[in-house]
């Protein structure tokens, strides 16, 4: 059975729990990391060098990093669904994939620590609101985006949607007093329609709140 290490907090963990549930694969899902440790042992360690959660076993293959995840269980598990088997179809999902891994995902994770990892005591409002704006510019892009096509790769929910639709659920909070942004916000809609998103994503973060370690 598919082993899940990773505590349910984590964005890059619900981000593969989520497409596990899209997939309804069998799985048992390990807390690991956060407040539950278990970084450091030589057992995990050995199967991630980069001792960070998620990490999968899916019978001998070991797999880090939520993005190369959700692409393995979607080539493995989704064809024709979450995986789309033509190159050139699926390079877009891929360029979303990889625009909210390296354009987003450092706005909106540094907005994340700014305002709910960092104690209160210690947040800097000029920053937050810095973050949040460039944060905002990106969240812009995609509702541009999804003004054309209902979903980020085209026609239809596959794994693109994934990465960045995971950030919605915290943005609702951290994007207070941006402007409405309409086709993202019924994107987020429709994504609330569907099962796995409601239960792997939208996971309280109060256990985070306050805590930089
Ligand atoms: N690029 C990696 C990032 C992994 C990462 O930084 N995970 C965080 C949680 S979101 C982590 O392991 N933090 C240490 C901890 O939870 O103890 C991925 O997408 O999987």
């Amino acid at each position: 059975m598919l082993q899940v290490y990773g505590r349910a907090s984590s964005i890059n963990v619900q981000k593969v729990m989520w497409a596990v549930g899209e997939l309804a694969l069998p799985h048992r899902r390990h807390d690991l990391g956060g407040q539950y440790g278990g970084l450091d042992t030589p057992d995990y360690k050995a199967k991630n060098p980069h001792r960070r959660v998620p990490t999968i076993e899916d019978g001998g293959t070991v797999v880090w990093e939520s993005n190369a995840i959700i692409r393995y269980l979607a080539a493995r598990y989704g064809s024709g669904t979450l995986w789309d088997v033509d190159p050139g179809a699926r390079a877009k999902a891929d360029q979303w994939m990889d625009w909210m891994q390296t354009t987003l995902a450092p706005d909106f994770y540094g907005l994340f620590w700014a305002a709910v990892r960092t104690p209160v005591a210690q947040q800097d409002a000029a920053a937050i609101a810095a973050l949040r704006q460039r944060a905002l510019k990106h969240f812009q892009l995609l509702d541009a985006t999804l003004s054309t096509r209902p979903w980020l790769a085209g026609e239809r929910f596959t794994m693109a949607d994934i990465p960045a639709g995971a950030t919605l659920f915290r943005w609702q909070e951290l994007g207070q007093g941006t402007p409405p942004l309409p086709a993202l916000a019924d994107w987020h809609r429709r994504l609330r329609e569907r099962p796995a998103f409601r239960q792997h994503v939208e996971v309280s973060y109060e256990e985070l709140r306050g805590r930089l370690g």
